[in-house]
């Protein structure tokens, strides 16, 4: 297994599912980087590939220039392992110390690799916050129609961990001084890798702990295949959306990542469809927007039928159960239908959905529907239910996966014109 790791940081690989190395790019891709990504797939593309903007790479002097003794907030970890804590900022742990820049990039270079550790992660970059200058180097184009929604800084010292988790965003992640050790895994493998609840703060992150003392990345507690790649400067991992990752650094080691909203057709997976199903989609359909780019779709029932001819019957049930869901309780607001439900057990229920079942013979009675659609709004509330419920996506047995395109069929052609976010 490939291993640039400093003698003090150690990888395990485990002997049934062995790590195989990340694909890498070095020829020049003079065409540009999107000839040779595929957006479902990460890669690491090399300086000599030519792919970044040109510019200078970030060293701890630069940092120190740049920040000097301005107050940063940066996380603690008593064994390098930045795990994520409900209520803070996603990648932190909960303690956190404010210090001067200076104070910190001393320590960042003095650091021993074991006990208390401090890290920069996920600083935010840009003109309202700290810009590091015009002549930095930038990242690899985006694909046409793609804009940035973030940029951060990481910069921390040897043996900090970023464990086990998925963003829902495509990211380059640019690797400027030392170098880190990242270990991937295809979101086909999600159902094994102890995912948060999906309605918590953290469906993103794993409970699988892959940090050892050592400190160590212990791949044999990992019961899924992975991908694994040292980042050396000037390397830029594509890290596609959904893709979980889990990232050491192997030196004091600075990183700016850059995150873009993936289109659709590159997040089919059960993550994703997870998050569809939560109660963040049912309280509001139109959050999907924010997380992915539909384009040229809405969210509609063009978009549930798209996905289930893609054979995502899963995500297309729950994406048309939230739209119906959502579509009866804003008819139950307009028609001043609505009590405010409260009590024991109200805040678990789905939104609205003792209330959206009642709605359907108040349409039926004053004939806005008929008969056969009152009863197919019913099934796709009753559908809504229960797939909010599934902790995970279910895989449809054929005849059930033909029931539901069926569904899917007739909400489209009876209330598509009705139904969306
Ligand atoms: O570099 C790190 O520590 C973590 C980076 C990361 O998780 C990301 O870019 O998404």
């Amino acid at each position: 297994m490939a291993n640039g790791s400093s003698s003090t940081m150690s990888v395990l690989s485990p002997p049934d599912f062995p790590c195989t190395p990340l694909p890498r790019v070095s020829a020049p891709v003079l065409e540009g980087p999107w000839n040779v990504i595929d957006g479902t797939c990460p890669v690491v593309i090399s300086p000599e590939a030519g792919a970044m903007s040109s510019g200078r790479r970030l060293t701890p002097e630069n940092l120190r220039l740049a920040f000097g003794s301005a107050s940063v907030t940066v996380t603690v970890s008593q064994d390098g392992a930045f795990r994520y804590q409900p209520g803070s900022r996603a990648g932190s742990s909960a303690a956190a110390r404010r210090m001067p820049f200076s104070d910190f990039a001393t320590y960042v270079e003095n650091a021993g690799t074991d006990g208390e550790r401090l890290y920069l992660s996920q600083f935010p970059l840009g003109p309202t916050s700290l810009d590091l200058g015009s002549d930095v180097a930038g990242p690899p184009p985006l694909p046409d129609g793609s804009f940035l929604e973030s940029t951060n800084l990481w910069f921390g010292p040897a043996g900090t961990v970023s464990p086990l988790h998925f963003d829902r965003s495509h990211n380059f992640l640019h690797q400027h001084w030392g170098r880190k050790h990242i270990v991937l895994v295809d979101p086909a493998y999600s159902s094994l890798l102890m995912a948060g609840e999906k309605n918590s703060e953290s469906p993103h992150v794993s409970s699988l702990d892959l940090v050892a003392p050592g400190p160590t990345v212990d791949l044999t507690r990992l019961s899924a295949p992975s991908f694994e790649a040292v980042l050396e400067p000037g390397d830029v991992l594509f890290l596609p959306a959904f893709w979980w990752h889990n990232v050491m650094s192997l030196d004091a080691a600075i990183s700016v990542n850059y995150w873009w909203k993936p289109p659709i057709a590159d997040c089919l997976h059960p993550n994703f469809f997870r998050m569809l199903s939560s109660r963040a989609v049912y309280d509001n359909p139109s959050v999907v927007t924010r997380w992915v780019d539909v384009a040229p779709r809405a969210v509609d029932t063009g978009l549930c039928l798209w996905l289930v001819n893609e054979g995502h019957t899963f995500g297309a049930a729950a994406l048309a159960g939230a739209l119906v869901t959502a579509f009866c309780t804003r008819v139950v607001r307009s028609l001043g239908l609505a009590d405010s439900p409260t009590g024991p057990g109200v805040a678990d229920a789905l939104p609205g959905f003792s209330q959206a079942v009642a709605v359907i013979p108040a349409l039926r009675a004053q004939g806005v529907i008929d008969g056969s659609q009152s009863d197919l709004l019913l099934e796709w509330l009753e559908l809504a239910e229960e797939t909010a419920a599934d902790p995970e996506p279910r895989s449809c047995s054929p005849e059930r996966t033909t029931a539901i395109r069926e569904m899917v069929q007739r909400l489209h052609v009876d209330f598509g014109g009705w139904l969306s976010a």
